[in-house]
């Protein structure tokens, strides 16, 4: 049977296992085990031996933000261990390297990262990381490519739609706190009140922003075009000036390309308005401008290395070369690549801007806001991110380009 694992049994029970003993030591009498788990739903314990350290997550029977009263199933642990190996091949150095997986017990024995820091954090203390633009770009494009039908044939992608199809309880999360929750007064909703009320209210009356954001979720809910993270925030990111590595894809599952990159993206932008909340450590000036800077980099790289692997790897079940390049018609996969871009630009800005507003007004919040100790300041800098998650949401479709997002951006941030 399941048995949550603590500091006190964590060397007792792991300590018999080779792939722990050969990383840390032989002795498991000799190691120390921390709990370090600040997410919303696991336990994170970091094992250090005499030669080496490692990370156990522990998936619980239920949400840890929330307590014992809202179960969750064990088996999201098999889902991230699945999505992690995809992802490692995908975009191999990207993710954490797995030494042990325990399904029975929700067990995933991983790489120690360190000197990483979660990204959320960096952006939060002002660092501008030189890698991540390009390497989150990078990495969104390789595994939202080689994990769908562009790139795999029916039989294999079929075995694995059916594999992480069983992942309901998580995406049954993301559809009601990211598309539905904020939309109406759900109990378990909260936001910085009562600066904010007026601003929800007439949030939660825009009717075209509502039918916006369930045409999302018919998209999240009915579009199973590739193997998604899920849950792709900064604060599932680790980085260090010279690395930036993927992880947590417990709510991994076969949804629309747009999804992943549009939360990504998101982050960054709520980053940026979060600045001025952080600017009594030093004023942040260039780190806006970073942010900007970086949410375009993401996508123009996903966009470039997106058509990069569509020219070159496109084996899957759609766009065959045999209807195109080997007729002599690269044009005209040319065009449907442009046509596919522009879906996916369309999708992605309106998800990024449902994910801005549920980490506001929803229960599962994030520490850019969060950590702004001043509640008119974080109200203020709240409020210019859900005009900003309006605007794209709604008006998607006629935006053309990441430099009139920015001017948006910055118009707001002036306000
Ligand atoms: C109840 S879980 C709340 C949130 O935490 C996870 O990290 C996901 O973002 C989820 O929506
Ligand atoms: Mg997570």
């Amino acid at each position: 049977a399941f048995v949550a694992l603590s500091v006190e049994t964590l060397a007792a029970r792991l300590g018999a296992l080779d792939a722990l003993r050969e990383r840390i030591g032989q002795d498991p009498g000799k190691w120390t085990v921390a709990e370090v788990g600040d997410g919303n739903l696991n336990l994170v314990f970091i094992v250090k031996g005499d030669i080496g350290s490692v990370i156990v997550k522990q998936a619980l029977p239920y949400v840890r933000l929330v307590g014992e009263s809202w179960p969750l199933p064990l088996k999201r642990s098999f889902f991230e261990y699945h999505a992690l190996m995809r992802q490692g091949a995908r975009d191999p150095g990207m993710t954490p390297e797995i030494f042990h997986f325990d399904q029975a017990q929700a067990i995933i024995v991983m790489e120690f990262l360190t000197p990483h820091v979660i990204l959320r954090r960096a952006l939060i203390d002002g660092r501008e990381l030189p890698r991540v633009g390009r390497d989150l770009g990078l990495f969104v494009a390789r595994t939202l490519f080689r994990g769908s039908d562009l790139s795999m044939v029916t039989r294999e992608k079929k075995a694995d739609l059916a594999l992480f199809s069983d992942n309901v309880a998580l995406c049954d999360i993301t559809e009601a706190l990211v598309f539905s929750d904020p939309y109406f007064e759900a109990p378990l909703n909260r936001h910085t009140s009562p600066q904010l009320d007026d601003l929800v209210a007439e949030l939660r009356r825009d009717r075209d922003l509502k039918v916006e954001a369930q045409r999302l979720k018919h998209l999240f809910s009915a579009n199973a075009e590739t193997l998604c993270h899920g849950d792709l925030h900064t604060g599932s990111v680790m980085v260090t000036d010279a690395e930036t590595k993927v992880i947590d894809p417990e709510f991994a599952f076969y949804g629309p390309i747009a999804f992943d990159v549009g939360m990504l993206i998101a982050n960054f932008w709520m980053s940026y308005f979060s600045q001025s909340g952080h600017e009594e450590r030093g004023e942040r000036h260039s780190m806006r401008a970073y942010l900007l800077h970086t949410a375009t980099e993401i996508w123009d790289v996903f966009a470039t290395e997106f058509g990069h692997l569509w020219r070159t790897e496109r084996k899957g079940i759609l766009y065959q070369a045999s209807l195109f390049e080997a007729q002599g018609d690269a044009l005209g996969a040319e065009q449907a690549l442009d046509r596919i871009l522009d879906d996916i630009w369309n999708d992605m800005l309106g998800f990024a801007g449902v994910e801005i507003h549920r980490r506001i007004l929803g229960l599962a919040h994030n520490a850019d806001f969060e950590t702004i100790a001043d509640h008119d300041m974080r109200a203020c800098c709240e409020a210019k991110a859900l005009k900003f998650g309006r605007h794209l949401a709604v008006n998607r479709s006629r935006i053309r380009s990441m430099a009139e997002i920015s001017a948006l951006a910055e118009r707001l941030e002036k306000e």
